[in-house]
């Protein structure tokens, strides 16, 4: 982030293995992170993994897919490790849900740990009436805090910085907060998603990366100048609303 002086996070949510290489590789000079939902990709294959791990090199950014893992230990480890996507083979870090349990952890820690992985749990969402919300995230946090050597953060919509500590304490949380639901034109979709801006996000909520999707690629996938201008401005509002945040707080 420091290196790019870029905050942003794109999700790129198209169907076609064209449209996703020819987005990352628009917006990819202006971004630390990528995010996909490779499932919705219908001519997946192996070498549109080989591509996306060389467009990661090409215009350094970490590689997030979106998982959103759920299930006992032993199942997330194989749907991590194994059939068609082999997520743990190409995804720096992906995430889950802590709704089953610090054993979702254990589970996915075994397949990532060995590979230099790293976790994010979902401990809030950004749609109309989720359902992760007062002891639901501190008890995420909480399980967050208890394997630190796995998890590195939170996909929430502020900070998780404190949230279920006791009231004195002098341990700081060193945890990332990842956020969706960014938007600076849009205040929502047909389907309850909510949007803030990168402001709201980043200065007020104290979060660190903005995520952001239909945003930046929404009007046509195939409108790679475009594209490419939303990412820078994208890119400068959530790096301005950083600067500030960090200059309010020296
Ligand atoms: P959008 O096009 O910027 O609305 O896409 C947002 C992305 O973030 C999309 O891939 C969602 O699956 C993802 N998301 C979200 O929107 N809200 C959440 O709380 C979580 C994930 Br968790």
């Amino acid at each position: 982030m420091e290196r790019k002086k870029s905050n942003l996070a794109v999700s790129v949510d198209v169907t076609k293995s064209k449209d996703f290489l020819a987005i990352i590789d628009a917006v990819g000079p202006f971004v630390c992170l990528v995010k996909t939902h490779v499932d919705i990709i219908e001519d997946f294959d192996q070498s549109l993994v080989q591509q996306l791990q060389d467009l990661s090199i090409k215009h350094d950014f970490v590689i997030f897919e979106d998982r959103k893992f759920a299930d006992i230990g032993n199942t997330v480890a194989l749907q991590y490790s194994s059939g068609v996507h082999k997520i743990a083979n190409w995804s720096h870090i992906t995430n889950a849900h802590p709704v089953p349990g610090p054993s979702i952890i254990s589970g996915l820690s075994s397949v990532g740990l060995p590979l230099g992985r790293g976790l994010l749990l979902l401990s809030e969402m950004s749609t109309k009436g989720a359902l992760a919300v007062g002891s639901y995230t501190q008890e995420a946090v909480r399980m967050a805090r208890a394997h630190r050597d796995f998890v590195i953060g939170f996909i929430a919509q502020r900070t998780m910085e404190g949230i279920g500590m006791q009231e004195n304490t002098v341990d700081k949380d060193d945890f990332l907060t990842l956020t969706p639901g960014v938007g600076l034109d849009a205040k929502g979709d047909a389907m309850g998603q909510q949007y803030r801006t990168p402001r709201q996000v980043i200065l007020e909520s104290g979060c660190d990366v903005i995520i952001v999707g239909r945003g930046i690629y929404g009007k046509d996938p195939g409108l790679v100048d475009e594209i490419r201008a939303q990412a820078k401005r994208y890119m400068e509002a959530g790096w301005e609303a950083y600067q500030d945040r960090v200059s309010a707080q020296a």
